[in-house]
């Protein structure tokens, strides 16, 4: 009731903020060819982009051209599809260099994603210095990610996974980081937005108390860099992650940035082709980085891919989307709290466009079955984040998560949907 009675007032902002600078809506999905579908008889409205974003036909058109035009392998051939290969994806790092703002593409490796980016920072830095009785710091808020390679490391080595609590609202607990953090902890390894909550960490805040104690801080950005302007230099973090499918990219792919002095003195964490420069039985030397951490052919196409989207992101601009996404964010919050029996999961005051909530005697997985035959799709479960669910005492959530060419309009059917679940199945 309370929903419907606040809508009018809603549509009007709707209107003014549909037209964010000059940003049109309507243009902008035109130019994701997915959207223009139908599920079940009715219009996708698709607000799972925490899982995987979409993608706009200039990254669809980047990938068949190159496969169309330029694939051979890299770093390899003299010839000149080998050659064009080679300057794609070289250039697809410059691109994504620019994008995040690291000093030198050195410090950019191409991994599968973030959960592989994680992987590797704590087999190659993490593992060969930890000795038994030493510290890795994460939060209560990380993905499986985040946790599963720091336990996989502890085991390896005798050191102990420390959690910084969460807040009630869903945010990290800075006065107990600072009791946490200490002469043994040997990295601090913090989400820079969570998945399930929606928590914005103020991770400049805890880099800056890391700093101090010279503790190497990882950011796990996989829900941070496809919404607002991400810049390692100024973060000064020593590695940040990221996947390339969360931001209009291409799956299987997804970025490592590493401080290079860090980088460099690092072990190869994967042995093979292209990581090395000679091989003999005796003796093998290795490449330098980045090539140093990319053994095997690489996701050439991911790459290209990737850069495709990071062009697509930069003409919108990052500071628009971020203004897009709040608005989205502020209405969805507003709408979705007026249905009774609804309580949202993660209330920080800054969050990102994600919304978890549960609904009173509906199971989460239920919610999204129905609210699919309305062509709705959300994400219902525990969003890989198992700790976070344990700590509000539920085995799951239903999370509606926005992009900027979501609509007003999609967050209306989201919340009718969820009316009409209430119906048939409250
Ligand atoms: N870290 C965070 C914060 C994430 O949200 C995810 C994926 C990952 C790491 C892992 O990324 P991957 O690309 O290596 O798989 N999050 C989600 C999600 O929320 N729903 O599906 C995947």
């Amino acid at each position: 009731m309370n929903a419907q009675s606040t809508a009018p007032t809603r549509t009007a902002t709707r209107a003014a903020t549909a037209s964010v600078g000059d940003f049109d809506v309507t243009a902008v999905r035109r130019d994701f060819p997915i959207l223009a579908q139908q599920i079940h008889g009715k219009p996708l409205a698709y607000l799972d982009n925490a899982a995987s974003s979409q993608r706009p036909q200039s990254v669809i058109d980047a990938i068949s051209h190159y496969y169309e035009h330029d694939h051979a392998n890299v770093h390899r051939g003299v010839h000149t599809l080998s050659q064009r290969a080679t300057d794609a994806y070289e250039g697809a790092r410059d691109v994504v260099r620019r994008f995040i703002h690291a000093k030198d593409t050195k410090e950019i490796i191409f991994v599968r994603g973030t959960t592989e980016a994680i992987n590797l920072v704590a087999q190659s830095f993490a593992r060969p210095q930890l000795q038994p009785g030493d510290e890795i710091l994460i939060s209560g808020l990380e993905h499986h990610a985040n946790i599963v390679p720091w336990q996989l490391v502890c085991e390896q080595t005798g050191a102990v996974l420390k959690v910084i609590p969460i807040s009630n609202a869903g945010e990290v607990d800075f006065a107990a980081f600072e009791t946490l953090i200490g002469p043994r902890t040997k990295l601090l390894a913090l989400a820079h937005v969570s998945n399930a909550l929606g928590t914005v960490v103020p991770i400049e805040k805890f880099i800056a108390v890391a700093r101090r104690l010279s503790v190497p801080v990882l950011i796990d950005g996989a829900q941070a860099v496809p919404h607002a302007k991400v810049d390692v230099q100024a973060l000064d973090c020593d590695f940040y992650c990221f996947s390339s499918h969360k931001m209009l990219g291409p799956t299987g792919m997804g970025v490592l940035y590493g401080k290079q002095s860090l980088l460099e003195r690092m072990p190869p964490w994967q042995g093979g082709g292209d990581m090395i420069l000679t091989v003999s039985f005796t003796k093998t030397t290795y490449n330098q980085l980045p090539w140093k951490f990319e053994a095997g052919t690489p996701h050439i196409s991911g790459a290209i891919g990737l850069a495709a989207a990071i062009r697509y992101l930069e003409r919108i601009g990052m500071e628009r989307i971020a203004r897009i996404e709040h608005e989205l964010l502020e209405y969805a919050t507003h709408q979705l709290s007026a249905l009774p029996g609804l309580r949202i999961i993660g209330t920080a005051p800054h969050k990102a466009a994600v919304v978890s909530f549960v609904l009173d005697g509906i199971h989460p997985h239920d919610i999204g079955t129905i609210l699919d035959t309305e062509g709705v799709a959300i994400r219902t479960g525990h969003h890989c984040a198992m700790p976070v669910m344990e700590f509000y005492r539920i085995p799951a959530t239903a999370r509606a998560s926005m992009s900027f060419y979501n609509t007003f309009e999609e967050i209306d059917r989201l919340v009718a949907a969820l009316e009409h679940t209430r119906q048939v199945l409250g």
